[in-house]
């Protein structure tokens, strides 16, 4: 495994560990859960209009890990021996502990995420997320949430890499997955996550 790299940004905290997992081992991972997890398409509602998520996702964590976004209300599935093992690996690497993780299957190309922050009261101030990428290279892009500040920054997450997003990054950042016009083979994201609970 590759050190961790920061990324140098204003206003928040990015570490990217290129090659977390070696490319035999991130390729078993993403066939087991590819195979293993029962993927879902969930709808948004934005604006009053109901949409399909284009990608599908899944949910895991500890038994009161609940996860409200963009109109959705996710109930935790039981961390399965592979997800935990993965956990384990990410909270040694980082020093931080999660209790609960996002996967997100983008099947092709026409698969994305929008912009958007990782902001629900849930996650607290100044959430740290690690975010692991299995399977084919996307585009994640960022971009600083105050028009003065114009800037905007594009990452391309690979087979195995680890992606940490602290500090202030939620309040002044948004990030997205695009849409390609290429073809490109599916990947799986998984972002772990610290439900705050009381
Ligand atoms: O797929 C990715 O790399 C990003 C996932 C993401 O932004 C999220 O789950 O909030």
């Amino acid at each position: 495994m590759r050190e961790a790299e920061q990324i140098l940004l204003t206003d928040g905290t990015l570490f990217l560990t290129p090659g977390f997992y070696q490319p035999d081992i991130a390729a078993q991972l993403f066939a087991q859960l590819r195979d293993d997890i029962t993927w879902q398409q969930g709808t948004v509602q934005i604006f009053g209009k109901v949409h399909k998520e284009p990608r599908l996702t899944a949910w895991f964590g500890d038994k009161d890990a609940r996860y409200r976004y963009s109109g959705r209300d996710l109930m935790p599935q039981a961390w399965t021996p592979v997800l935990a093992d993965i956990k384990q690996a990410v909270e040694t690497h980082t020093g931080h502990c999660f209790n609960s993780v996002l996967l997100n299957y983008y099947r092709d190309e026409k698969d994305g995420m929008g912009w958007h922050s990782d902001d629900e009261a849930e996650l607290g101030a100044q959430p740290v997320i690690a975010s692991l990428s299995l399977g084919a290279s996307r585009r994640f892009k960022l971009r600083h949430k105050s028009a003065a500040q114009k800037q905007l920054l594009s990452i391309t997450l690979g087979d195995g890499d680890l992606l940490v997003m602290a500090g202030a990054m939620q309040e002044n950042w948004q990030h997205s997955v695009p849409k390609e016009t290429r073809p490109q083979s599916a990947r799986i994201n998984l972002t772990f996550r610290l439900i705050k609970m009381d």
